[in-house]
């Protein structure tokens, strides 16, 4: 069947700001597709996205129905919007504009069809079952952007690499986080139990130090030593200046004499690694800082995630995998603005051996495609917050339906999935 209606509206994110159905950043990286902003001071604080919708209902809608294209092609449906948009950046309709369409045309074709949407797209991506369900991994600690904290570092995830079933992983994740908020509560008072923009405690740490310290206590608290490795998201394009990285740069007296090398800051990371049971570390470096990514990358040993730095567009993705500068991809849909380019974002990583997380953004809106998109994709990891805000756990709740519907036949990645070479065996050989 053709397309016969299209509409959009307006709605909120989490942070109460507007979109269609399409997440949104705060730690954007520079190369991203562009999310049309209305810009109007006087409306919605500028955030407002009507301009986007009216090229939904406008202009998206009667030249996609008039194309006639069957709901199931996504591809044609994708490359039809790339082409009407014109622009390589989707500039001209908005990258929310188009994947408001794009997503909506993937759940159309999974109805259409009479399948689940995971096995729709499994079908498009050309990934043959049994599916494989991600290790999540839980943002328990924020900083960076998303914090009203000094720390520097955005995201301090747990990940249960040593649990038997997505299930079981949410178990794991969710009595670790209620754990640490104990540890947090006797340290530093009630105050630093609020949670930042994914959900995560905010407390003022002085660093990461502090803050690794804090998930080691909560997960041997917890009786989960062994069973949870941790990620870091950087997320350091937020606090590169002239050349340098400001650990302290929420401090607007911060000092420019501290600022890191890339070195300096390389040498921190390594020195953390050995210390602490982290497996994968992403945006280390600036998202243009490409002989660092490089450098690090080699020495590190472990997954380097690019996120800022490539984008989710192949054409970034490539030029990493020639500069070797990464050997993760963290995969987000709005970054590139259509289903079909995501998968093939995905697919291009994994060809080069590449680990990938599916990713929400800090804004989210409780549409819960990207869990489906992670089991579909096989890819083995996905992050989504903390076990806490319904926008965050909206997606870790489509995973347990997903897994408990597949029923007998499905894997989860921890253990057997990332030694299967779905993520790099540093995830579970550490
Ligand atoms: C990130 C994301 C999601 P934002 O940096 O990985 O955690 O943050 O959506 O603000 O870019
Ligand atoms: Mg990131």
């Amino acid at each position: 069947m053709s397309i016969t209606k299209i509409h959009a509206r307006q709605i909120f994110d989490s942070r109460g700001r507007f979109r269609a159905a399409v997440p949104s950043g705060a730690s954007t990286g520079i190369h991203e597709a562009v999310e049309l902003r209305d810009g109007t001071k006087s409306e919605y604080v500028g955030k407002g996205v009507l301009k986007a919708v009216t090229n939904v209902n406008e202009k998206i809608a009667p030249a996609l129905i008039e194309s006639g294209i069957k709901v199931t092609a996504q591809k044609d449906i994708d490359d039809f919007l790339i082409k009407l948009d014109g622009t390589p950046n989707k500039g001209l309709l908005g990258a929310n504009a188009i994947l408001g369409v794009s997503i909506a045309a993937a759940v159309a074709g999974a109805a259409e069809k009479d399948v689940p949407l995971y096995q729709h797209l499994a079908e498009l991506a050309g990934v043959k079952p049994p599916y494989v369900l991600p290790v999540p991994a839980f943002n328990v600690i924020n900083g960076g952007s998303h914090a009203g904290n000094k720390l520097a570092f955005q995201e301090f995830m747990l990940l249960p690499t040593g649990a038997t079933s997505f299930t079981e992983a949410l178990k794991i994740g969710t009595e670790t986080y209620h754990t640490l908020k104990k540890v947090i509560n006797a340290k530093y008072g009630i105050d630093a139990t609020n949670v930042g923009d994914e959900g995560g405690f905010a407390p003022n740490v002085s660093g990461a130090v502090e803050s690794l310290d804090l998930l080691v206590e909560a997960i041997k608290k917890a009786g989960y030593e062994g069973k949870i490795q941790i990620a870091l998201d950087v997320a350091s394009s937020e606090f590169y200046k002239e050349g340098k990285y400001d650990l302290n740069f929420k401090d607007p007296n911060s000092d420019p004499s501290k600022y890191l090398s890339g070195k300096e800051l390389a040498d921190f990371y390594v020195s953390l690694i050995k210390k602490y049971p982290i497996v994968s570390v992403e945006d280390p470096f600036d998202q243009d800082d490409w002989e660092a990514w490089t450098h690090f990358t080699k020495e590190s040993g472990i997954q380097i995630v690019g996120d800022d730095l490539t984008v989710t567009n192949p054409l970034r993705i490539k030029t990493a995998i020639e500069k070797k500068a990464c050997n993760g991809l963290l995969l987000k849909v709005n970054q590139i603005g259509t289903v079909s380019e995501s998968i093939q974002a995905a697919q291009l990583s994994q060809s080069d051996g590449w680990g990938v997380m599916v990713s929400h953004r800090s804004g989210e809106t409780e549409n819960t495609f990207i869990a489906d998109l992670s089991v579909a994709l096989g890819v083995g990891q996905i992050k989504t917050g903390a076990p806490a805000r319904s926008e965050r756990v909206a997606k870790y709740n489509q995973l347990l339906r997903i897994e408990e519907e597949i029923g007998a036949n499905v894997e989860y990645a921890g253990g057997r999935g990332l030694s299967a070479g779905l993520t790099p065996p540093a995830l579970i050989s550490k």
